[in-house]
């Protein structure tokens, strides 16, 4: 595996930038899959233009650090560590240098899959979602570069919620798309740094939750909402039974009003027998 941790100013918001810290420019890092069994050769360059030293823990490795002393890099160095993936699940991982809580919510982390003997259940959709926060010296909804609010990271209150690292990255500009028929497999993970989300899909129940990220555990089924912890993930799978908007939220709606959301269209033929909807100009686009 070759990261790369960057830092660069990016939009948060439609009128808004932030200076985010990522791993290969992007928030969350890249979605990593390997094998139980597999040895994970890990290659860590931190970019030349950066300021601040960067590492990788990963949740997935056994041994100190989960590989962060090790990968620790300056500016302009790369360093390295392998690590023999033991345990299958799904696994967040994140820049671990101090303050951690800064370098994660800055948006360094990403989910790394340990696939058990055999794989995952076939499905016909995957799609990667991660919840974090952001802490700014400037309100939600400021327009021009904010800047990041130490003294509200360290008392826990954010001015953001965001999906993947943007508001409206899977609304306005990256909605999940899927057909009537198909089952989908939503990988999501909490990089936080400190709030545990209650996910969930407005007008879905997941068929099936692997808890906190379990694959060798039963998952649970028919469950509308589900609990993920900072630094923790969930596999949940549903069928598409009719047409529509499906919108992801945390049921902490409150987040919804610091930019939290997004949707999974669904399109195809309506199925009356299991959602019957007459038109009503009410109706407020959900
Ligand atoms: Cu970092």
């Amino acid at each position: 595996m070759d990261l790369e941790t960057v830092e660069i100013e990016a939009r948060l918001d439609e009128r808004t930038t932030y200076p985010f810290w990522t791993f290969n420019g992007r928030v969350p890092g890249p979605f990593l899959r390997v094998r139980v069994g597999d040895t994970v050769e890990v290659h860590l360059k931190n970019n030349e233009n950066s300021v601040m030293m960067h590492n990788v823990d990963f949740h997935a490795a056994t041994g100190p650090g989960g590989g962060a002393g090790a990968t620790s890099a300056n500016p302009g160095e790369e360093r390295a560590v392998t690590f023999k993936a033991l345990s299958p699940g799904l696994y967040v991982y994140h820049c671990a240098v101090p303050p951690v809580a800064m370098h994660i919510s800055s948006g360094m982390y990403g989910l790394i899959l340990v696939e058990p003997e055999g794989g995952l259940p076939p499905v016909d959709r995957e799609f990667y979602v991660m919840q974090g926060e952001i802490y700014s010296e400037e309100p939600f909804g400021t327009a021009g570069l904010l800047t990041a609010s130490y003294d509200k990271l360290i008392s826990e209150r954010p001015e953001y919620f965001v999906f993947n690292g943007h508001v409206g990255a899977l609304t306005d500009h990256y909605p999940m798309k899927a057909k009537v028929g198909e089952t989908v497999r939503i990988f999501f993970g909490v990089g936080g740094p400190n709030f545990t989300s209650s996910f969930h899909v407005i007008g879905e129940i997941f068929d099936r939750a692997y808890q906190l990220g379990s694959v060798t555990s039963p998952p649970i089924e028919h469950v509308q909402s589900i609990s993920v912890p900072p630094g923790s993930a969930n596999i949940v799978e549903f069928k598409l039974e009719v047409p529509g908007r499906f919108v992801l939220v945390d049921h902490a709606l409150s987040r919804a009003e610091r930019g939290l959301a997004g949707y999974l269209i669904v399109e195809g033929a309506e199925n009356k027998d299991i959602f019957d909807a007459p038109p009503n100009e009410n109706a407020s686009g959900h």
